[in-house]
């Protein structure tokens, strides 16, 4: 049986490929395991039957046989240790992989998410350029100290991993910030992850599930 992940029926990126479903679409793409996608609406999200599996009422949700998963970094990491070509076999190197897992997740994601949130919630308050510039601070120090180690490598730490996956598909959301141009080899690093056939593929797929929905509505 195939794996399915739950995916919004109506992104608001209108298929721009932003939403945490796509690093999942991407894992699964990566390692050729065939899914389905259940698409669902913001209220569905808060239905029990969805909450049941995703106690945040978010996507994505992962359901393979018995096992239902929530998180899109603990599902790809499920999908990158169950099969074959997104973690290396050497120990260490996985455990490096797994960690920049971790540091697209933990480290990279936030100031990227708060930046974002202060400019479309907080932009009419008082006290915004002031919030702003400190986000940008605490922002522009992290994709230094990230453009720092990448260097001209081509990935993370050696071979592409789902440490770059995550990586990638977390800086993705700055592409329209132009906060990239400042930065190019990490801009070149994300086009290089955009340019796989598998990321290809899911970021396809969940448009087109973006565009079938809007024409049925
Ligand atoms: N930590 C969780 C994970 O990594 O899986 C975060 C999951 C999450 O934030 N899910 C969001 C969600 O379900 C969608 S992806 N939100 C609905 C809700 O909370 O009710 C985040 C997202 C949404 C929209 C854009 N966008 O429009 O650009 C980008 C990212």
């Amino acid at each position: 049986m195939k794996p399915t992940v739950t995916a919004f029926a109506k992104s608001p990126d209108r298929g721009r490929g932003l939403g945490r479903d796509m690093p999942v679409r991407w894992a699964l793409e990566e390692v050729g395991q065939p899914y389905e996608v259940r698409l669902r609406s913001f209220s569905e999200l808060q239905e029990p039957a969805h909450r049941a599996i995703h106690p945040f009422g978010q996507i994505p949700a992962y359901e393979d046989g018995g096992l239902a998963l929530f998180e899109s970094g603990s599902i790809v990491l499920h999908i990158a240790e169950r099969n074959a070509g997104l973690l290396p076999d050497d120990a260490n190197a996985r455990a490096r992989a797994i960690t920049w897992m971790f540091a697209a997740l933990n480290t990279m994601e936030p100031p990227i998410v708060e930046r974002s949130m202060a400019t479309l919630f907080e932009r009419d308050r008082p006290w915004f350029a002031q919030r702003q510039a400190m986000l940008d601070d605490r922002l522009h120090g992290r994709l230094r100290d990230l453009a720092t180690r990448l260097g001209r490598a081509d990935w993370l730490d050696g071979a592409f991993t789902a440490g770059d996956l995550m990586m990638i598909a977390v800086m993705r959301r700055l592409k329209s910030s132009g906060i990239l141009e400042e930065y190019p080899n990490l801009a070149a690093y994300i086009a290089r992850g955009e340019a796989r056939p598998a990321f290809k593929r899911a970021f396809d797929a969940q448009l087109a599930d973006f565009n079938a929905t809007e024409k049925m509505q």
